[in-house]
């Protein structure tokens, strides 16, 4: 039954279809399918196949905007079935998407996920300036950093976090996590970052390790 919530997921997605998506994203987790991997199996997969035929010019800004429409509706209302954690709080997380840069459907499931896991976590949104980071990880007590970038152009954003921290010796006060498409291992290396993560789980799994 999974295999064909999965495929009427991705379906939802390529045809940009919102209604269908918000009904596939419903069906999945009434019969039990867990949310994370609804979203892994069904949704990304989907998005993803969009994002390549839109690199490829197959598909152009109007189906994007639909597809990326169907893909929010559907992963709003599963991070909302995933359950926030109880108990003592594993750490305090400030997280947003860099500068010059309004993808956050992701960056909104790491949110879950963390918060599923325990943590405290504050959402600064999109396009958020370094400064700002700054800012609010100070009065927020955060323990880690978390951007996202999904623009090759606005990765920068990610280095001048770093470099600010640098600056302002900051550096040793936070952990900072990066993630988005097409950041990487090497970068997060390069601009001396503390970690990276492909994916939602992995990200809560090393922000647990940061603070072990
Ligand atoms: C949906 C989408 C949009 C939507 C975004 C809606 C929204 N609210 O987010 C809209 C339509 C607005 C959009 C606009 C644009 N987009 Co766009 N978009 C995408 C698309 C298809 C999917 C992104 C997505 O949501 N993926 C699904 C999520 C779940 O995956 P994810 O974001 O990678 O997140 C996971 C991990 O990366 C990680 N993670 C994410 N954040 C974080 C943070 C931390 C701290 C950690 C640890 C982990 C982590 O965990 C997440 C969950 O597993 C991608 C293609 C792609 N495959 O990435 C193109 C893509 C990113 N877009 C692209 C482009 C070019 C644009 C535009 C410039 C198009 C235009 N001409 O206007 C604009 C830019 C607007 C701007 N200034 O930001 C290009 C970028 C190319 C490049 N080299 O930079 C891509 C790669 C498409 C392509 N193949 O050409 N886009």
């Amino acid at each position: 039954m999974s295999t064909e919530i999965f495929a009427a997921a991705v379906d939802a997605i390529l045809k940009g279809d919102a209604d269908q998506a918000v009904e596939t994203a419903r069906k999945g987790l009434g019969e039990g399918i867990e949310p994370v991997r609804l979203i892994n199996e069904g949704f990304i997969p989907g998005i993803n196949q969009v994002g390549d035929m839109f690199g490829s010019g197959k598909l152009f800004l109007p189906e994007l905007i639909l597809s990326a429409t169907a893909m929010q509706s559907a992963t709003d209302i599963i991070n909302e079935a995933i359950p926030e954690g109880e108990g003592q709080a594993r750490g305090r997380f400030v997280i947003g998407t860099v500068e010059g840069d309004v993808h956050d459907i992701g960056k909104t499931i790491v949110v879950s996920l963390l918060k599923a896991n325990g943590f405290e976590v504050m959402d600064l949104g999109r396009d958020v300036a370094a400064d700002r980071f700054i800012e609010e990880a100070d009065k927020f007590n955060a323990d880690i950093i978390g951007t996202s970038a999904l623009l090759t152009t606005t990765m920068e954003g990610q280095r001048r976090l770093e470099d600010e921290l640098k600056k302002a010796g900051l550096k040793e006060r936070y952990k900072t996590m990066v993630g988005g498409a097409p950041v990487t291992q090497r970068w997060a290396k390069r601009i001396g970052a503390d970690a990276f993560a492909e994916n939602a789980s992995e990200a809560v799994r090393l922000a647990k390790e940061l603070l072990a």
